[in-house]
């Protein structure tokens, strides 16, 4: 489990004490990866990243904003992948707790709280939610027919089971989701073990059900009444609503996951998706009140927000929910859900089996991790529709954009103004004798963060950074018009103006490029770091004349054709 930094108690307590109020609080979950394999690019652009630029604006704006997440530890591929690897579960999952932290981290994806579904508070929170949905009558036990393999002698539960999607007739779908049309299949057709590839025989167990459809029709008014949620997902999954819900299956015969806790229950555990989203809450609890604070009262103080991808969305605008319901909303329902489409890799589907992916480890090992950041931040939606990431295309928006418009600007003010003015900014011009570019420009300052952030605000990512680019090409003509290494008389005040330019620059770009918009900062020469300022100060111009610049040298460094080459080769390939 890692807590990266101590957050001071300062932030949940006031001086009393006491426990304060959170109007302007937030706590922002990233979908939990499952603890089975490394992070890849395809995870990042619908989830992380565009949660973690959200999470970094927010706190630049003022609010106590938390980003949680954790390993999924449970379910039955991990336990079948650490069986072949002769790991115990958690040995397991504690491997890729830790590596899948480190990948974040190298793309600088700033969780506060990193934790797992297996750690101790989650599987009592699970059991604790369980107690009360069948106190308040919403669990019910049931014998079911379960697929049993006699070749591996082994009840087979979801992924251990491939067929057909009764829906939509998609083939090889596992019985518990079907990637092609996202819904839950009540009866997988043509079953197969997965294992073993034999058809499987039923055998009767005893399991418990929630019940999923008696929340129908609460479901339906809170997705109608809320006014957050994206109105495309909505309406199909209210359209799931009205062809009808079905209760869900909520145990497992197996020996790994939180055990059910019921006197009759013993070999019995939940189903990942019982508790994996309970996490969400138990890791933010734990996180407040490891620092003194109350846990279920920021929960519901604050505002909540769920990143997800769209296969997910009935896993999220349906059974999360109803869960929470289920127990009184004892803490409250997401306030957003953003949801994104899926990624693709040069127009094909991202699959691990046909070595048709890139992880994120290789990829910031290889490259700036800014450049991914800049390059997906610069085409995700806030949609469902799905992304192409495509080496061509990131090469050009790499070179021609972030380097040759953002970059040209900040190395060309900076370093102008270490050869015209020994590295001091200059003393501008009176306003009276400032022409109408320099106005301009001036108030590009004051009005750009405004925009950006009302943007960032409304989780337009892919729009905010587009606004920054306008900033900084507006910012490239300005100097070029000026030409500040000819009129020297005005060069003090274009040089003045484009230094405080460079440092609005490094505010709004702090959520997407963390490192890049630090090396800004700290060439800039001011003190503090760029993650420490608020978003506000960047419409103001703060540099005063006088102030001596940092060390300034290029930030990015331009791709070359080559490397692509070399990436393009490798895809589909690798051992
Ligand atoms: N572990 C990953 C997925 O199905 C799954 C998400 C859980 S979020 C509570 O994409
Ligand atoms: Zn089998």
């Amino acid at each position: 489990m890692r807590m990266p930094e101590n957050k001071g108690s300062e932030l949940i307590k006031d001086n009393s004490g006491n426990t304060t109020k959170h109007e302007n609080s937030a706590v922002i979950t990233s979908a939990l990866p499952y603890a089975n394999g490394e992070i890849h690019l395809g995870h990042i652009a619908s989830t992380y990243l565009p949660a973690d630029i959200f999470t970094r604006f927010l706190r630049l704006d003022g609010t106590k904003a938390f980003h949680i997440c954790a390993t999924d530890d449970f379910g039955t591929p991990i336990l079948i992948r650490a069986e072949k690897e002769k790991k115990t579960p958690s040995e397991y999952v504690d491997f890729w707790n830790r590596r899948d932290y480190e990948d974040f981290k190298s793309l600088g994806i700033s969780f506060d709280f990193f934790s797992k579904t297996s750690s101790r508070e989650n599987i009592e929170f699970v059991q604790y939610v369980f107690k009360k949905l069948y106190e308040n009558g919403h669990i019910y036990e049931q014998n079911v027919i379960q697929f049993f393999c006699t070749f591996d002698n082994k009840f087979l539960p979801d992924r251990y089971v491939v067929g057909k999607c009764p829906y939509c007739g998609a083939e090889n779908q596992y019985s518990d989701l079907c990637e092609k049309c996202g819904r839950v299949p009540e009866k997988i057709l043509d079953p197969k073990c997965a294992i073993c590839g034999r058809e499987p025989i039923k055998q009767e167990s005893k399991h418990y059900f929630f019940r999923l459809s008696a929340f129908s029709d609460r479901l339906k008014r809170w997705l109608s009444e809320n006014q957050n949620l994206q109105p495309d997902v909505k309406n199909y999954v209210i359209n799931w609503i009205n062809e009808g819900l079905q209760d869900w299956d909520i145990t497992r015969d197996l020996s790994w996951g939180v055990p059910v806790p019921m006197p009759d229950a013993a070999e019995k555990v939940f189903y990942g998706w019982f508790d994996n989203h309970l996490c969400y809450i138990s890791s933010l609890v734990k996180f407040i009140e490891d620092r003194g604070g109350d846990g279920k009262r920021f929960w519901n103080q604050s505002r909540v927000y769920h990143f997800i991808g769209k296969d997910i969305v009935y896993h999220h605008y349906l059974f999360l929910p109803a869960m929470r319901m289920g127990i009184n909303e004892e803490f409250k329902l997401p306030d957003y859900i953003p949801t994104r489409g899926h990624l693709m890799l040069q127009n094909q589907k991202i699959s691990k089996s046909r070595n048709w992916y890139i992880g994120l480890m290789e990829f910031t090992s290889t490259f700036n991790p800014d450049y991914l950041r800049f390059y997906i931040a610069s085409i995700t939606s806030y949609t469902q529709t799905d992304l192409n990431f495509d080496w061509d295309s990131f090469y050009e928006r790499i070179n021609n954009e972030l380097i040759a418009n953002i970059g040209n600007f900040v190395n060309r003010a900076l370093s102008f103004t270490h050869k015209a003015f020994t590295g001091r900014v200059p003393e501008p011009a009176g306003s009276a004798e400032l022409t109408a570019d320099d106005r301009a420009s001036i108030q590009e300052i004051e009005k750009a963060p405004q925009e950006v952030g009302l943007l960032l605000s409304q989780n337009e990512l892919d729009k905010a950074l587009k606004r920054i680019l306008q900033f900084t090409t507006h910012f490239n003509q300005y100097f070029q018009k000026k030409e500040p290494w000819s009129n020297k008389t005005t060069a003090n005040t274009t040089l003045y103006i484009a230094v405080n330019a460079v440092r609005t620059t490094a505010i709004m770009l702090e959520p997407f490029l963390p490192f890049s918009s630090e090396k800004v900062w700290s060439q800039l020469g001011l003190s503090g770091s760029v993650h420490e300022q608020q978003w506000n100060s960047a419409c103001e111009l703060r540099v005063p004349a006088g102030h001596a610049l940092g060390k300034v040298e290029p930030i990015f460094r331009k791709i070359e054709r080559a490397e692509i080459e070399k990436q393009k080769a490798k895809l589909g390939k690798r051992e």
